[in-house]
């Protein structure tokens, strides 16, 4: 084993024969004619034999080492195209780009060959990736766990501006090149059936689950390659299959379906990921998904810690579990029905193990988010798991009755079953009742868990709330995805800062240098122009790069208020038409967001914002002054391009609605300067960036609440605003639409008779006095580098290994593996 530091050993000649190998006898190609595919699909062979080779070494340190790890569960993982990233992690992106020029191919093509694994939804999935690399980069033992999804999120595409949705099967037919199947790591998972009693040799009584139905859990791993230090650790991911897939007895009886019914009904559990973000659809099939991926999880967990020689005793001695999010919360009744029925520990034993072992991340205050499950329907599908969670509540009521004697509206809103007609289980009530940590994602989101959601949890346990602010992968989001600027910063602070981002601050001593401020802005207008022929060549529209890129990239979500970008968008459009004496600088006003396929509103908007764009993009009395940009099915390798281009990054979320957001560190890690309201981490943005390199705007928390319990009445600020009344009325006009304007009107609907939930019209004015100064501003074209370079060079905070850091030391109490 190397040193950390040290990069991977390469022999060019011995890894060229292994991809023309991978090439001939894995993928069945001839040298002379395989396609770029196909050369992609074994270069990611031959370099998954380096990393399965790691995976397995690293597995020996860990278990010699004999120290805690930490299993990151999490229902989602959008981990983006593994190969030009691991690439940088291995330290091999050199080497194998001279290899693959000697093979006749640009390395950059192959690795456009890679389709996304989109195994989650948005920012917490995103978050998950960030996180697994940041352990694996700073060697804490750790695995993820997560699930096979056969199809990913959605790809989405615009059909005359409306998104319709297509299935994402990621791994396409020749399977991903990165995944190993463990088959001595699989397990099996019971459902349904009954609970009975039963007496052990020693007269004692004891509960049973008698599942009716069991599942096969298969382990697939894929590599999370340590930033140049050749740890890797697993990111176990567990398909659905049945035990026994096929019927022959059937089959032969001509029953052709049936023989196969148990397969498909497995199959359907891991088939598709939930296309829903910051929501709650309470669905069977998601939830088995979830017990699904916990039952294989713990399974996996308690073999792992038994083959190491430990005691089932010492589990929290040497394992910790984040829950990535309730999603993955019936693993605590999970883990103590193991210890009460498998291994026949004590209740009190079992608990002080659970609560222990578990840590749960809370990432939103949305109410529709909060998950919630019938009781009726785990009673059915986990009779056991009820059981024991009745029990669990019990004892919190207990609790509760002896620090707030005979208060049952605190029993009401502690309790982890909510009465009620159906009566539901509130996961959220489990998760902070049974781990020994709960965090929030930023620091103003963590103070509104204690406030608002939590209080008196808080008080019951105190100390157990606490904040991480959330952070993004230096590797991804700068080193590979911005090499130019990459290369800059290294010229200048050397090479050490991807894996010490604070190191960045050094840069900003130059932010007032003439020569660098040239440069930093030619490596922007770069990026601006490789997005800009992205654009041209995919969407065939034409971008002035002269122009300002103003960037909101997120989920499609009426409380990230892309809506306000476009009424802003509408101003502008009815200024410049309207207006002789306005003028403005041209900007091209860039949106990518998939919206949940069941959010018509959502869907509504992105049809508004690609009616405008058709017709603000084609409208010859704007002079080109003004462009909107739909890029359709967003995605990680998108980002990757986007990110880089952008002058101005819009995070507008209605203040107390985004827990954290980590696009916008992204964002101004590449040298935008942020638009934002005080919400989530640009609270924290802003304290590290300085007032003067950022435009904020809008309502804080308080005034958001102030103003709704006051009675907020959006006809008021239309009415009197006369700008917004302009742009309001152009969603009522035809203006966009000839044919079918019932999208803008349900926007507008929504706006003014349906009492604008999230704000829009109050923050109006503000957001578009805060354009106006960015508008002024950008003009002062050194004024503007220099808060570019500060914003790359004071966001070092928001690395993920920073993040990281703080979970280790405050929650997890892990130590690196030794050398
Ligand atoms: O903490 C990661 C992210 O999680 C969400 O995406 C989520 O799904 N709850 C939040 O909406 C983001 O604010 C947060 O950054």
């Amino acid at each position: 084993m190397k040193k950390r530091g040290q990069t991977q050993q390469f022999d060019k000649a011995s890894f060229k024969a292994s991809v023309k190998k991978h090439l001939v006898t894995t993928y069945a190609q001839n040298i002379e004619t395989a396609s770029d595919k196909h050369w992609y699909l074994a270069v990611g062979k031959a370099l998954a034999e380096i990393s399965t080779g790691n995976l397995l070494e690293t597995e020996k340190r860990v278990a010699n080492a004999q120290t805690r790890s930490v299993n990151y569960f999490s229902l989602e993982f959008l981990i983006g195209r593994l190969t030009g990233n691991n690439l940088i992690s291995l330290g091999l992106y050199e080497q194998i780009s001279d290899a693959v020029t000697e093979l006749g191919f640009q390395l950059t093509d192959l690795l456009e060959q890679e389709r996304d694994p989109a195994l989650g939804n948005g920012g917490l999935g995103r978050l998950a990736a960030c996180f697994m690399d940041s352990l694996a980069a700073q060697e804490f033992p750790s695995v993820g766990y997560g699930l096979h999804y056969q199809y990913g999120l959605f790809q989405q595409s615009f059909l005359n501006g409306h998104q319709i949705e297509f299935p994402d099967a990621w791994r396409e037919a020749e399977g991903y090149p990165w995944e190993v199947q463990r088959s001595e790591l699989n397990q099996f998972v019971g459902l349904y059936g009954d609970v009975s009693f039963y007496t052990d040799d020693e007269g004692q009584q004891h509960r049973r689950w008698n599942p009716a139905v069991t599942l096969q859990g298969i382990a697939w791993d894929l590599p999370i390659i340590g930033y140049q230090n050749q740890s890797v650790f697993p990111l176990r991911l567990w398909e659905c299959r049945a035990p026994v897939p096929f019927n022959l007895a059937k089959f032969n009886d001509g029953d052709y379906v049936g023989a196969q019914q148990t397969q498909i009904a497995a199959g359907n559990v891991t088939k598709i990921l939930y296309p829903n973000d910051n929501h709650d659809q309470g669905k069977v099939l998601r939830l088995t998904q979830q017990y699904f991926h916990c039952a294989c999880s713990i399974a996996d967990i308690i073999c792992r810690h038994l083959k190491n020689g430990h005691e089932i005793n010492s589990l929290s001695k040497f394992e910790a579990i984040q829950l990535n999010d309730t999603h993955p919360t019936i693993a605590i009744p999970e883990l103590m029905r193991v210890l009460l029925d498998d291994h026949q520990l004590s209740w009190d034993d079992a608990w002080a193990i659970v609560s222990k072992t578990f840590a749960y991340t809370n990432h939103t205050l949305l109410p529709e988010a909060l998950e919630t499950w019938s009781e009726a329907l785990i009673g059915e599908l986990l009779p056991r798991h009820l059981e024991i969670i009745f029990e669990i509540n019990h004892r919190l009521m207990a609790q509760v009755e002896a620090k707030w004697p005979g208060n049952n509206e605190i029993k009401r809103k502690l309790s982890i079953i909510a009465e009620g007609q159906s009566r539901m289980v509130r996961m959220a009530n489990l998760c902070v009742a049974s781990t020994y940590a709960v965090n929030g994602v930023a620091a103003l989101h963590s103070e509104l868990v204690k406030r608002d959601l939590f209080p008196e949890f808080d008080e019951l346990f105190p100390g157990r709330l606490q904040n991480v602010t959330n952070g993004i992968t230096p590797r991804r989001w700068l080193k590979y995805c911005n090499p130019q600027l990459s290369a800059l910063i290294s010229e200048k602070i050397g090479t050490e800062w991807p894996a010490h981002l604070e190191q960045l601050e050094a840069i900003a001593q130059f932010a007032t240098d003439t020569q660098f401020q040239q440069r930093f802005a030619e490596i922007k207008k770069q990026n601006k122009q490789r997005f800009a022929d992205w654009v041209a060549d995919n969407l065939d529209i034409e971008l002035d790069t002269n122009a300002i890129f103003d960037v909101q990239i997120k989920r499609l979500h009426e409380y990230k208020r892309q809506h306000l970008n476009l009424l802003h968008i509408l101003s502008l459009y009815h200024r410049l038409l309207n207006d002789p004496t306005f003028d403005m600088h041209p900007r091209v006003f860039i949106f990518a967001a998939k919206a949940a396929p069941g959010y018509a509103l959502a869907k509504d908007i992105i049809y508004a914002i690609n009616k405008v764009a058709d017709k603000v993009n084609n409208d010859p009395r704007l002079n080109g002054k003004l462009k909107v940009v739909f890029v359709p099915d967003y995605r990680v390798s998108l980002a990757e391009i986007i990110i880089p281009a952008a002058d101005v990054s819009e995070q507008i979320s209605t203040a107390g609605k985004e827990a954290s957001g980590t696009g916008n560190m992204k964002l101004a890690l590449n040298g935008a300067l942020t638009i934002g309201t005080m919400d989530g981490a640009n609270v924290e943005i802003r304290e590290e960036v300085g007032d003067d390199n950022i435009f904020i705007f809008g309502l804080l928390v308080d005034d958001v609440e102030k103003l709704k319990a006051e009675g907020y009445n959006p006809h008021t600020y239309y009415e009197q605003d006369s700008l917004l009344k302009a742009s309001i009325d152009l969603l009522d006009n035809n203006e966009f639409d000839a044919t079918d304007c019932a999208a803008f009107s349900n926007i507008r609907h929504n706006l003014l008779e349906g009492g604008d939930p999230y704000l829009v019209l109050a923050d109006f004015a503000d957001y578009v006095n805060a354009h106006n100064r960015i508008d002024a501003e950008y003009h002062n074209q050194t004024q503007w580098v220099k808060k570019t370079i500060l914003n790359t060079a004071l966001v070092g905070k928001f690395s993920s290994d920073r993040s990281i850091r703080d979970y280790v030391n405050n929650i997890w109490h892990l130590t690196a593996l030794p050398q």
